[in-house]
């Protein structure tokens, strides 16, 4: 058991000291510590269901639809880099990169956390980060092979980008790996080359650019499993949270019950190998990355997420983005949709940590 890491960094929010990272870490122990674990949105503030933001400059960002349906923001702001290594001004989900960053300072000037995402193009054909089509994608990028000088400008491009923030953050690059639905998945490159990427990033952020204020975190596919897991891990030396994505799917036989009973029963078993692992690293834990597209479980968030989390020590929950430009492609809650109530209904039980 590798407790001594934990206890230090609550040591560290005990009397205020500690850099930027050690100060967010910190914070994010608590709510594990406190058994309530924060809840975080993706693009919260940038956009919502329906709406977007104009004014890029000028508006305050106080809308978000979770402060719309439960009067709280959340206390995790997710945003996404994909798109920021061709130098776009927007990202691959059209939010200009100025909003982000705008949104990032203030989401941190009101006591929120940000945690970034990348789902970069794909190096070896130029198709997107879904183009699976290569084995070579990550060959390609590492240290002396073809396209590793132009991976390193892309990195550049990234670090860039974080630095500019000018505030800590969590970032979570190469998630969702141990499947093979981005050009970094398990079938498209070995382990070794998976970690070496995850390493060479990490080396560029903080060695080469000196970007100290990054919690790096490593989050595969829940159903990976913990062999798997472990396989791809980067290590204990660069490594700051173990993360899983875990999705609710909708039922293909129309049985809800059936389907959010199957969800509940993976998600508490990736979490239970999770909290094993991350005890015997010494690293704290998240569900990184949740949610039932379009939510037609109305009860989804007291009867199944967070009955699934309890218990566990993670120190936030994700859920992903409400598509301003999508109807149906929501996993928060939005003023008027079907299980806003029942969101609220978990807001209340004070079982999450919001910005309040
Ligand atoms: C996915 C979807 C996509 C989006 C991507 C990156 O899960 O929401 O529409 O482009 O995340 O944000």
């Amino acid at each position: 058991m590798k407790k001594l890491g934990i206890l230090l960094l609550l040591a560290l929010v005990a009397c205020g000291s500690g850099s930027p990272k050690d100060k967010l870490a910190a914070k994010l122990a608590e709510f594990a510590k406190n058994g309530k674990p924060a809840y975080g949105h993706q693009d919260d503030l940038v956009y919502g269901h329906a709406w977007t933001v104009s004014d890029l400059e000028g508006d305050l960002l106080e809308r978000s639809d979770v402060k719309d349906v439960c009067g709280a923001y959340p206390m995790v702001l997710g945003l996404e880099m994909g798109g920021i290594e061709k130098g776009d001004p927007e990202n691959l989900d059209g939010v200009p990169f100025v909003l982000m960053r705008r949104a990032a300072q203030i989401h941190v000037a009101r006591g929120g956390i940000v945690t970034l995402s990348w789902h970069p193009t794909n190096p070896a054909t130029g198709g997107t980060t879904w183009d699976v089509s290569s084995k070579e994608a990550v060959a390609c990028v590492l240290e002396g092979a073809p396209k590793h000088e132009m991976f390193m400008e892309w990195l550049r491009l990234a670090a860039d980008f974080v630095e500019s923030l000018g505030v800590p953050v969590i970032f979570r690059p190469w998630h969702e790996n141990v499947c093979s639905w981005f050009w970094w998945g398990g079938k498209l490159c070995s382990p070794e080359q998976y970690r070496a990427l995850y390493r060479m990033t990490y080396d560029y952020f903080t060695k080469e650019r000196g970007l100290k204020d990054i919690l790096w975190c490593y989050s595969p596919n829940g159903d990976a499993g913990a062999k798997a897991f472990m396989e791809t891990y980067p290590g204990d030396d660069i490594v700051d949270i173990l993360g899983v994505d875990t999705y609710a799917n909708a039922p293909l036989d129309g049985n809800w019950d059936k389907a959010g009973k199957t969800y509940m029963r993976d998600l508490k078993a990736h979490l239970k190998y999770l909290t094993e692992l991350g005890s015997a690293h010494g690293k704290m834990i998240a569900l990184t990355e949740t949610g039932l597209e379009g939510i037609p479980d109305p009860d989804w968030w007291t009867e199944r997420m967070l009955p699934a989390i309890e218990g566990f020590p993670i120190v936030y929950v994700l859920t992903w983005r409400n598509a301003w430009d999508r109807p149906g492609h929501y996993y928060g809650p939005w003023e008027g949709s079907a299980d806003a109530a029942d969101f609220s209904k978990m807001k209340s039980s004070g079982k999450l940590t919001f910005l309040d």
